[in-house]
């Protein structure tokens, strides 16, 4: 049996907390007023400066809450940076790991991603996972081949269904509006699952989103396609009744 879809809002750097909060509680009225409930489990991952403050009505509205980042120690002199420990202390269920924004802008390696996924994991965090080619990767053929090549290099040990979720985001589809093929997004994913066996605890289990300008207009297409077992959405997630309709489609 397929795994239950996950439908995460990567916030990215922005929101207030007024806007957080309302844009929160717009989820949850419609969640309960919803018949039938999206068949799929709703997480959003705020900037850090709201996570404290979502923490209550995320618990109450049954919404998974993740960082978008963790450093790979448990505490120290780390200016600036938090600790998987520290969000699962303000009440954190999921953490995202690895993506392309950190690995480009902040040169974070595989060994780097691979570091902080483990972190999650023994903070009891669930990993969300990301990798992707760029555009020349994607070009020179050997996407499938470089993305799971870095999949493997980001794995952290202990890895299964219940701890991790990866996110393949193609790096040139994040906030371009352009997605790949049905055909390209499930190749891509058939690869991921073929290489997470014999890598991880129960991989036919373990979802894998599809993130990259997941839209309202594309969701359910994308969606439906093999091994894509939910989104990470970035900017249609800052708009209540964009991100609602993408859950309304599982
Ligand atoms: C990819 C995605 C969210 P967007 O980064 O992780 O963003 O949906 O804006 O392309």
């Amino acid at each position: 049996m397929a795994p239950r879809p996950l439908i995460a809002g990567n916030w990215k750097m922005h929101m207030t907390l007024v806007e957080g909060a309302k844009l929160v509680d717009a989820l949850g009225m419609a969640l309960a007023e919803a018949t039938p409930k999206p068949a799929c489990d709703i997480a959003v991952c705020p900037p850090f400066t709201l996570l404290a403050p979502l923490s209550e009505a995320c618990q109450k509205y049954g919404f998974g809450l993740g960082g978008q980042d963790c450093h790979a120690e448990a505490k120290g002199a780390f200016t600036g940076d938090v600790a998987a420990g520290m969000l699962a202390d303000i009440g954190c269920t999921h953490v995202i790991v690895g993506h392309s924004e950190r690995r480009s802008l902040h040169e974070e390696s595989n060994a780097d991603v691979k570091a902080k996924a483990a972190a999650a994991l023994a903070a009891r965090l669930t990993a969300i996972l990301c990798v992707g080619e760029t555009e020349s990767e994607r070009d020179s053929g050997k996407a499938e081949e470089i993305v799971v090549a870095q999949l493997l290099a980001s794995l952290p040990d202990g890895a299964t269904a219940a701890n991790m979720v990866v996110a393949y985001e193609p790096v040139w589809a994040i906030g371009t509006g352009r997605t790949p093929t049905v055909a390209q997004v499930a190749a891509m994913h058939k690869a991921i699952r073929a290489a997470l066996d014999g890598k991880v605890g129960d991989p036919a289990g373990m979802r894998i989103l599809y993130g990259g300008s997941v839209k309202p207009g594309n969701a359910k297409e994308l969606l439906s396609v093999e091994n894509v077992d939910g989104a990470l959405v970035g900017g249609a997630s800052l708009v209540s009744a964009d991100f609602w309709a993408i859950c309304s489609t599982c």
